[in-house]
């Protein structure tokens, strides 16, 4: 669907920080503090939504893999057309732990594998079909990818998830939806009974016309059915979510603002276009009814699948953590493609970005100067608030890292941020909304105290955590 642009990544600076612990230095919260101003505030946020437990810890993850493998890094496409034979499939050295290891090593806590593209051939060895790993080479017809990535992703302390085709250019039944849709839901029993707990289930947008025309209508609340009952903890990821939306692009860029509230008629199910549709996925709705966090996918490369002739475009560690800026500093995740090559591992160029990228942000992150800072807070209104932090010294900030706890839902309409050094206080970035994290970047500037100003939001002013770097 898309052109890869800008990047992203992040996970270090979790751990480092709680809302209600350690961030003491960096909170911004009702002047009148104290127990009954947190409860107004949590009770005027009653009636927003909040994510479920699946939907925090999938956001709070912040980086996925995403792992593009199938038939078409065999047949050097994008896009297979479901007549290619699985006699191609055959990659001699596959080993799962290594794509995982680098995932990890990178900072990554999830992976998502397209068991299943468009050509239709299966990674794994369902009953439904014969073109699958079952009738490859590969280790004598006896393989199956899919439970080779999830036990890497559980060895690697990662978690597993799946992407599976709705879009089959090689089922014969695809165009005839009673038929395909029953193909498809024992394809989804399978991968969501067989290998253990799955924790994102990927159904992309793209669809095309069956043999002969004929369009396939999907049944996706019965698709969806089928994860909910077989993978309760799984955030169902699609442009409709209903867990997860997709963020309207493929370049690596949330939108900004970009609310994890949504208007559910606005995007009523998946592949859906018209006006507005894009600006929806990439935004959110401020005042939507429903919890629904975008996703940003992007590729280490141009395409989705290995080709040796993109060898020389893996993207460089330092448009990965801008990448990271555009997602994850946008209130999103990054799902990071890289494709593994057809000779099984992950091409030594990816890894080698992936292990600069985790370097680069590492650095970036290394030393919050908000920690220690001496805070005064007070509130302005009844939806305002200022926090400020006075550093006891002159230090460059290039940086400034915000988060709300959303495990209470998002609150902060508008913000400021200001840094004084000798002179009067000036203007280092404003924004509409926060969420879970919302990474200003800027030419670094001396400041011996920062301002942070909440200059609308839902209800009372709920806490903000302030980073600086
Ligand atoms: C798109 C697909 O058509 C691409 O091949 C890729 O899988 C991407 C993530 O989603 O819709």
């Amino acid at each position: 669907m898309g052109d890869p642009d800008l990047g992203g990544r992040g996970a270090v600076t979790l751990s480092r920080r709680s809302f209600l612990g350690a961030a003491a230095s960096a909170l911004l919260a009702p002047a009148v503090g104290g127990p009954d101003a947190w409860a107004s505030a949590a009770r005027a946020m009653r009636a927003r939504p909040v994510p479920t437990p699946a939907q925090l810890a999938w956001q709070r993850d912040e980086l996925a893999m995403f792992v593009h493998f199938g038939m078409n890094t065999f047949t050097d496409r994008e896009w297979g057309d479901g007549t290619e034979s699985p006699a191609l499939f055959d990659p001699p050295r596959l080993e799962a732990r290594q794509w995982a290891r680098a995932a990890r090593q990178a900072g990554f806590r999830a992976m998502v594998l397209t068991a299943k593209h468009h050509d239709g051939f299966c990674l794994w060895p369902t009953r439904t079909t014969s073109h699958s790993v079952r009738s490859s080479p590969w280790r004598a017809g006896g393989g199956d990818v899919v439970r080779e990535f999830v036990d890497a992703c559980r060895a690697e302390g990662l978690k597993p998830g799946l992407y599976c085709s709705p879009w089959d250019r090689n089922a014969l039944s695809y165009g005839d939806p009673p038929r395909y849709n029953d193909l498809y839901v024992e394809q989804l029993t399978e991968l969501t009974t067989w290998y253990g707990p799955i924790h994102e289930v990927w159904f992309d947008g793209a669809s095309g016309e069956g043999p002969g025309g004929r369009r396939q209508v999907y049944d996706w609340p019965r698709f969806w059915d089928v994860v909910r009952r077989r993978q309760p903890g799984a955030v169902i990821f699609s442009d409709a979510g209903p867990d997860v939306r997709w963020v309207g692009n493929e370049t690596g860029s949330a939108g900004d603002p970009n609310w994890s509230t949504v208007d559910p008629s606005a995007v009523p199910f998946p592949g859906a276009t018209g006006p507005g549709v894009i600006e929806r996925l990439q935004h959110g709705d401020r005042e939507g009814s429903v919890w629904r966090p975008g996703e940003t996918d992007v590729s280490i490369r141009p395409g989705w699948f290995h080709h040796a002739s993109e060898d020389a475009r893996v993207r460089s560690a330092g448009d990965l953590v801008q990448l990271y800026f555009t997602s994850v500093g946008r209130n999103s995740k990054l799902l990071l493609n890289v494709p593994p090559t057809a000779e099984g591992p992950l091409h030594e160029l990816d890894v080698a970005s992936l292990r600069e990228m985790r370097r680069e942000l590492d650095a970036l992150f290394a030393d919050d100067l908000a920690v220690g800072a001496r805070a005064a807070r007070s509130a302005t209104g009844p939806r305002t608030a200022t926090l400020e932090l006075d550093l006891g010294r002159s230090a460059e900030v290039g940086v400034v890292d915000l988060r709300e706890d959303i495990a209470g839902g998002q609150s902060v309409v508008r913000y400021r941020v200001e840094g004084r050094d000798a002179a009067a206080w000036r203007t280092l970035s404003e924004g509409l909304t926060i969420g879970y994290r919302k990474l200003d970047r800027f030419d670094p500037i001396a400041v011996r105290a920062v301002r942070v100003t909440t200059e609308d939001g839902w209800g009372p002013p709920r806490p903000v955590a302030v980073g600086l770097y």
